[in-house]
């Protein structure tokens, strides 16, 4: 490996800015088309990469820039620092036309250009049923009632005294991938798997809000959570599940939550699908077996190849997926690269991550950077060497139950192509022979 570093180390280009607009599209096309063309011409050198180097060096190392003789800024002045303006293609994005008011939309968070497992708070995706809210935490309240011995009102105050916990999870859309079922339909990892994000949480155990109620053990099935924005989020949760990792969080990342994600109080229900993250979380019901078809208790449904339904299937199955290169992107030589990814499971932790190059003939296992969590992103690393020649990436992962991320075909086979919900299979990415990326399924 350390020979191949040594040769050449290839460049990857970004995805251009809105991926979905095809006029863009071929603009970015012919711009990289020519950039190969400048790197092409200098690939001349690139046997003798000394000379590349020199040429490069008289520019970025010899001559002094200004940033290193002149005085800098001073400290930031707004208080509250932002990204470089050199890192301002890295954004949350819209898929035009996904839904038919922003009230009731996505943005979906750019895989691609982000390292390690955390993602960074103004890059976590976004799901409202009716708009957001910045909902003054003085006022709001969170009720406990139900099937408890002492029904109780919280203000955020009293919650914030109790004892907390800070724990990192991922919180993964049961629609995210959904547009991959019937055939490969968006071109960038942004828009096929950019419905999950992964945060630390910070704040009390719901079981410890329940046991302080005084909760009805013996009849006590299931908990109802309601959210203060107009969509009325309710959802249920069966006890156990409630009473053993979720947590009544106002913290994410070291800060209060995000207003677009639930401030100033929100549910996280680890290795669950995200609809079931009530945010602005303003009431537990503690409810009796009755509460599992409580009308209001919306679960999705998965329709299944027989024309059957299959309902509460809450939990996110293991999934992965290779982040760089990814679609979109473009590799711009041959020679060595650091394929990487995101794995998870809302069963437990990462096992093990493989790595195919050949479209799922041959495996290498790859390297999982630690830490590896329960129910939290794991970051997987593998070298390559690219000779060149038209490639199909793919990565699967196993978690601690031993569950394998199935192929696309397999999991149709199963689950047919008319579900929405719960797509984790497998996905390929094509480097063509001119180093573009693009989306494509294989099996
Ligand atoms: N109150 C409320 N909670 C909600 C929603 C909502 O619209 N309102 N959307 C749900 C859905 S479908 C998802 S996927 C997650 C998205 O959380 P995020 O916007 O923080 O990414 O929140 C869930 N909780
Ligand atoms: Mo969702």
């Amino acid at each position: 490996m350390s020979d191949e570093l040594s040769q050449t180390i290839g460049r990857v280009v970004p995805a251009p800015e809105n991926f979905l607009d095809a006029e863009k599209l071929e603009l970015a096309r012919k711009a990289r088309r020519s950039f190969m063309g400048k790197a092409l011409a200098m690939g001349a050198g690139v046997a003798a990469s000394a000379k590349v180097v020199a040429a490069d060096g008289e520019e970025a190392i010899l001559k002094m820039p200004e940033h290193t003789t002149g005085l800098g800024l001073p400290v930031v002045t707004d208080g509250y620092g932002k990204p470089s303006k050199w890192e301002a293609n890295l954004q949350r994005r819209q898929s035009p036309g996904l839904t038919r008011v922003n009230q009731a939309s996505v943005s979906f968070t750019p895989l691609q250009g982000l390292f390690g497992i955390i993602t960074p708070s103004g890059l976590h995706f976004e799901r409202h049923h009716q708009g957001w809210w910045d909902i003054d935490p003085s006022k709001h309240r969170l009720m406990v009632n139900g099937l408890v011995k002492r029904e109780r009102v919280f203000t955020m105050d009293d919650l914030m005294r109790l004892p907390s916990v800070s724990r990192i999870h991922f919180i993964e859309c049961g629609a995210n991938s959904a547009t991959e079922w019937g055939n490969v339909a968006v071109p960038t990892v942004q828009y096929s798997h950019g419905m999950v994000s992964c945060s630390e949480f910070t704040g009390v155990l719901l079981s410890t809000l329940l046991e302080m109620c005084g909760i009805d053990k013996k009849k006590a099935k299931y908990v109802l959570a309601e959210g203060a924005d107009g969509s009325s989020m309710t959802r249920t949760i069966d006890i156990e599940r409630a009473m053993d990792d979720c947590i009544v969080a106002w913290g994410m990342n070291g800060e209060m939550l995000r207003p677009e994600n639930g401030y100033p109080l929100r549910l996280v229900v680890p290795g669950v699908q995200g609809v079931s993250w009530v945010k602005y979380l303003r009431r537990i019901e503690v409810g009796d077996e009755k509460y599992a078809t409580k009308d209001e208790a919306v679960h999705y449904i998965d329709h299944m190849p027989d024309g059957t339904h299959r309902q509460y299937t809450g939990i996110q199955e293991c999934k992965s997926v290779i982040t760089t290169p990814s679609g979109g992107q473009t590799l711009l030589d041959k020679g060595f690269y650091n394929v990487t990814g995101l794995a998870w499971s809302g069963r437990g932790s990462i096992k093990r991550v493989d790595v195919s190059t050949d479209g799922g003939r041959n495996w290498r296992t790859a390297r999982l950077e630690g830490p590896i969590l329960d129910k939290a992103f794991t970051r997987f690393n593998i070298d390559w060497v690219w000779d060149g020649k038209p490639a199909i990436l793919q990565s699967r992962a196993i978690d601690s139950t031993g569950y394998v991320q199935p192929k696309i075909n397999q999991l149709r086979a199963v689950r047919g192509t008319r579900s929405v919900y719960h797509q984790n299979a497998i996905q390929s990415w094509l480097v063509g022979a001119n180093g573009e990326v693009s989306n494509v399924q294989v099996y």
